[in-house]
């Protein structure tokens, strides 16, 4: 066995869980909910490192309830969760004894990384951190300074590389600090690589041998690698070590899921925002609705992906109203039809006209989206379907084959009566 074909091996093994659980709530929070202009507004707005320095000193988040956050994820059928440890900003949620700009040194006085931990373990949900491998407020990070646009630093970095070695100390430390005082995480989320800021600029084959060490279950994105959906080598079937476990394709769900060069699936996560705005964003209202949500997820599942689906909690530490009514609702659909979503993947069948499918090996799972004026036709189905039934009452559904087979050649049809289940799941009439 090559060392790539282990590498695969290994990753499929750890992802096994993932790839049953399918729906995770992504969690950015930060000092940016303060602004609530979205976590670049210190990039997009070039904020000095002092014109961001009142939202430290402001940051108070009076009603942090994680026992909340991750009850409001369990009820709407999400199994896992990931926080953001630090994002590009460099304020670190959790306590880190290797800087002081941290949460424990805020109004907030508390460790929100710990306590998330905690409220989403005794929900019975895999937990997971975000850490960001960009840090604008480090001042050996080749952002350092007026210049705070990761994309513009390349040639301050080539000037003057010493430092940054510094700054890989610190992320490096941090990184063993999470994997070290906070229990068994389940994930780490790393964001983002691009251009030379990638692979071995971050140490990464140290990174990672240090990060199996102390928790080897770990199962970690591409994002370290860089490139390609950001990262390239997962979809090889020579990975490299800090490949990562799963894709992380962001806004888009690939059109036809993701598969290796050995033609196997490659375990992806579309990471998907509820408005626009990953941060809490106070003027962003475009949220998608809930049958949108839902028809993601299934879109995601019946390309064997998974869905983070992302909350920006506001600076007081609350879900906005509108993410947690989404929620909840996604979860009224899931409590009645999460067989077709957990333990779920890929059909070989192809997609048809009126919605998806899903499968768990054993059953079959229709999700018809679009009401249809005709009988509802399983193409190559008729031989194989025994019986059918709404997932969401269990009612029968009438399965006949008003057509022999013959007249339609090999193409054998089922039709589904009672064309009032046709609108099933949800329709999208919000
Ligand atoms: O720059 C970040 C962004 O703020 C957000 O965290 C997303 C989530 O996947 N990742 C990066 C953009 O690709």
């Amino acid at each position: 066995m090559s060392t790539g074909q282990r590498l695969i091996k290994e990753r499929t093994e750890r992802t096994e869980w993932f790839l049953n659980d399918r729906f995770g709530m992504f969690i950015h929070w930060g000092l940016y909910a303060i602004p609530a202009r979205g976590e670049w507004v210190r990039s997009f707005e070039q904020l000095t490192v002092e014109d961001y320095q009142p939202y430290f000193e402001q940051f108070d988040p009076v009603d942090y309830d994680p026992r909340a956050w991750a009850k409001a994820a369990k009820q709407a059928g999400m199994k896992y969760a990931v926080l953001t440890a630090k994002h590009h900003d460099g304020f670190c949620l959790f306590d880190s004894k290797l800087t002081d700009y941290k949460a424990t040194n805020t109004k907030a006085g508390r460790d929100l990384v710990a306590e998330f931990l905690e409220a989403f373990r005794a929900e019975g949900l895999k937990v997971g951190l975000y850490y960001s491998l960009i840090d604008w407020h480090h001042e050996d990070y080749p952002a350092y300074g007026d210049q705070i646009h990761p994309m513009k630093n390349n040639e301050q970095f080539k000037r003057d590389p010493a430092n940054f070695h510094r700054y890989l100390t610190y992320m490096h430390g941090q990184v063993r600090e999470l994997l070290t005082n906070y229990g068994k995480l389940d994930i780490m989320w790393f964001d983002f690589s691009y251009g030379e800021m990638s692979q071995e600029t971050w140490k990464a084959t140290e990174l990672i041998g240090m990060m199996r060490s102390l928790q080897p279950h770990i199962i970690i994105d591409n994002r370290l690698e860089g490139s390609g959906e950001h990262g390239g080598s997962i979809y090889s079937d020579e990975p490299t070590v800090y490949a990562g476990d799963f894709a992380s394709p962001e806004q888009i769900i690939p059109p036809r899921g993701i598969t290796g060069a050995d033609g196997n699936p490659v375990p992806w996560e579309a990471c998907i925002t509820l408005n626009n705005n990953w941060g809490y964003a106070a003027a962003d209202r475009q949220y998608k609705s809930p049958a949108t949500v839902i028809r993601k997820l299934v879109e995601c599942v019946s390309k064997n992906g998974n869905l983070l689906l992302n909350v920006g909690p506001d600076a007081k530490g609350v879900i906005p109203r509108e993410s947690l009514d989404i929620l909840a609702e996604v979860g009224d659909w899931i409590a009645r039809n999460g067989d077709s979503i957990y333990g779920c993947g890929a059909s070989e069948l192809p997609k048809p006209d009126w919605g998806r499918y899903t499968s768990n090996g054993g059953k079959l799972y229709a999700h018809v989206f679009e009401e249809s004026i005709g009988p509802i036709v399983l193409a190559g189905l008729a031989s194989r379907v025994k019986s059918a039934h709404l997932l969401a009452d269990g009612s029968e559904l009438i399965v006949n084959t008003p057509w022999s087979a013959k007249e339609f050649k090999e193409d054998a049809f089922v039709n589904f009566a009672r064309p009032e289940h046709y609108t099933y799941p949800l329709p999208d009439k919000r």
